[in-house]
């Protein structure tokens, strides 16, 4: 099968790994295709079929993320002051050439990080309604007139782009993330060096080619591929060199902290959007079924790989049993496979071997924790299979789905990021007591209740410490235009998405129009009223 963007990128995919074409990938900068100043590359390969290789990618060196730094700081001064509607008309393109091409995209996407087609499918739909947002944001991005205390005088507020952003995401959305901060980003007048993530370089590559046919200029967007440890941190250290004014990153605390040190000490904004131990609330007078489906989707949809995935399911002891027994009931059953070659997975394999090896020492934290494993053998293999996995598991990286009960709060795995297919179980003896553990982890992203009690929901929509909340639902599926993000550990409280993002990529500026024709002196020539002149009769009320 072959597919041909109007790009003229083309992507063949063979069912036999050996016949695929692999895509040589390139940095974008200044809207060129520039290979890594010392030629070095890297590969991307098929999480669900390792043989199966995306392409080579270049291993950005400093000096092309310096390059890249400079072409959007040369972009900036006309992109700056391009008319905001026609920005927006750039990123509407954006968004209707996504659509065009939805299909291919979601294909790329699964081969590249093994996301089932459906949900590929969301992450890109999730990119789509974000050009359609910021679209109109354009024609809008508001500014105040605000009154003078001093007569002849016109006071205003005006959104100012803050200059030069870096955007470092994870590869788990990698359509709809770097969209959620760059197409804001652009849409306020800013410049942009992505790093894409090392696990989907083809993806960001394949998006960044679609941007510039939508009609974006040249250098507002410059695409390096690389390591964290290569070009992400290039890009970081030039806060310190003072070449960026912004940094967006989403991914783990202990990278976003080093980066919020960073950005700090050089007075720059950081936008952090941080690891999660998502909790879930089962109360008793909840719908069981529901809350046992929202429970497992978001446990194990994506495999778990969802910054907004379960962590600590925490169940009311007078349904403990009941519900549990539910829920292993299709925790056990759960289908895992490729999505390319087989239908109805619920989740395919980790995202990339790197993220396997990750998860598989978490399970050895959990283990050495005191839970006890209800389920779960780590990874897949011939030997070692649940009885519904699909096809031959050592061509890919997959993993048994992991429930850990008996968990407690001076347990490791009651408050440690698991970023994969693995939950764990806590009891709670009542309501307080599971609105206490809710907020006992050190991370406050997302959060969930199943309930039927309005009061209930309502305590604990307002005691628990978290940017996002579901009541009976999942923690997970939050919409393109509601704020996105959390407190405590899971980021440095910036929000993404919708109209609340546009404080991240903008500054205000104050502006002041003196009419009068002479210098009037705020608050000094300012008329009084004194209070004793006032002349108020009160006689008649007498
Ligand atoms: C992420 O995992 O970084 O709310 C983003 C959700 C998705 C986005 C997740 N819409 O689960």
């Amino acid at each position: 099968m072959t597919h041909v963007l109007e790009t003229g990128f083309e992507i063949i995919e063979s069912d036999n790994p050996d016949d695929n074409v692999k895509v040589k990938g390139y940095n974008i900068i200044n809207g060129e295709l520039k290979l890594s100043s010392d030629g070095k590359l890297f590969e991307s390969h098929n999480p669900a079929r390792l043989k199966d290789c995306l392409g080579e990618f270049p291993l950005s060196t400093k000096e092309d993320v310096h390059d890249a730094i400079k072409a959007a700081r040369n972009a900036f001064s006309t992109w700056s002051t391009t008319p905001a509607p026609t920005r927006g008309q750039i990123i509407g393109n954006m968004g209707r050439l996504l659509m065009q091409y939805k299909d291919d995209i979601v294909r790329v996407e699964t081969r590249e990080i093994g996301k089932t087609l459906k949900e590929s499918a969301g992450s890109v739909q999730e990119a789509i309604d974000t050009c359609l947002f910021f679209q109109s944001e354009g024609r809008r991005l508001y500014g105040q007139t605000v009154n003078s205390e001093l007569p002849d005088k016109e006071l205003f507020t005006y959104r100012r782009p803050l200059g030069v952003c870096g955007i470092i995401n994870a590869c788990n959305f990698p359509a709809a993330v770097p969209f959620w901060k760059m197409i804001p980003a652009i849409m306020c007048g800013n410049t942009c060096v992505w790093k894409s993530p090392q696990d989907a370089p083809l993806l960001s590559f394949m998006l960044t080619r679609i941007m510039h046919e939508s009609g974006l200029p040249n250098g507002v967007i410059n695409l390096v591929h690389g390591k964290g440890s290569g070009a992400g941190q290039y890009l970081v250290d030039a806060v310190d060199e003072g070449l960026l004014n912004k940094i967006s990153f989403t991914g783990s605390t202990s990278v976003g902290k080093m980066i919020g040190e960073v950005c700090g000490r050089n007075l720059v904004s950081a936008s952090l959007e941080l690891g999660g131990k998502n909790p879930l609330v089962i109360m008793p007078s909840a719908n069981i079924e529901n809350a046992v489906e929202g429970a497992y989707w978001a446990g194990f949809g994506t495999a778990g790989q969802r910054c907004t995935s379960l962590g600590n399911l925490i169940i009311h002891e007078e349904i403990y049993d009941e519900f549990v027994e539910k829920l292993m009931d299709k925790v056990r059953s759960t289908t895992i496979g490729d999505s390319m070659r087989n239908d109805g997975v619920l989740y395919g394999p980790m995202l990339s071997e790197r993220y396997a090896t990750d998860f598989l020492k978490t399970l050895e934290m959990c283990d050495s924790s005191g839970a006890i494993k209800l389920w779960g053998k780590g990874r897949i293999t011939s030997e070692n299979k649940p009885d519904n996995f699909l096809g031959i598991p050592e061509e890919g990286v997959y993993m048994w789905p992991h429930v850990y009960d008996n968990v407690t709060e001076d347990m490791a795995c009651f408050h440690e990021e698991i970023f994969g297919p693995a939950i764990t179980l806590v009891k709670a003896t009542d309501f307080e007591h599971a609105l206490y553990l809710a907020n006992a982890s050190p991370y406050g992203l997302s959060s969930a209740i199943y309930t039927n009690d309005r009061l209930e929901a309502y305590r604990f929509k307002t005691g628990i410490k978290a940017g996002m909340t579901g009541i009976n639902n999942s923690t997970t599926g939050a919409e393109a235009h509601l704020p996105f993000g959390g407190v405590k550990g899971s980021g440095n409280g910036t929000r993404e998405s919708g109209i609340w993002v546009i404080e991240s990529y903008s500054y205000w500026h104050a502006v002041n129009d003196e009419l009068s024709g002479k210098l009037q002196l705020a608050q000094m020539d300012v008329e009084e009223i004194d209070i004793e002149a006032a002349d108020v009769d009160y006689s008649s009320l007498a």
